[in-house]
């Protein structure tokens, strides 16, 4: 019985794991960094999107998270290096970007609209 609650537990563990590593987890996993993630609201309607090209500052190894309301499935385009497609639902979806460790102006980019999201100012 002992052996079997010790099986229990390290599968417990694992799924955790696993959970942790996978794609839009939930919002109550714990931030790697110690500073606050900077949440930015982003609303695709038909045709446009918005906020459409404002910049918005970020502090270099600060999480960035995209919270994304949108009336059909699509992508954004970040243009960091490496670049990143992140996709979408429709519905909401929360995208994680990770912290930027350069500084510098990242932009962010909806191909299908042909418009500028956000530029991100990174420093
Ligand atoms: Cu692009």
């Amino acid at each position: 019985m002992r052996q079997l609650r010790h099986l229990i537990a390290v599968i417990a563990v694992l799924a955790g794991a696993v959970s942790l590593t996978a794609c839009g987890s939930d919002d109550d996993a714990a931030p790697a960094s110690s500073q606050t993630t900077k949440r930015i609201d982003i609303k695709f309607e038909g045709n446009s999107v918005s906020p459409s090209g404002e910049r918005v500052d970020v502090a270099i190894g600060q999480p960035i998270e995209f919270v994304v309301t949108a009336d059909a499935p699509g992508e954004v385009h970040v243009h960091s290096d490496p670049e990143k497609e992140l996709e979408y639902e429709k519905g909401t979806t929360i995208l994680d970007l990770g912290p930027f460790d350069k500084a510098g102006i990242i932009e962010v980019e909806s191909h299908h609209l042909e418009k500028t999201i956000v530029q991100l100012e990174v420093k």
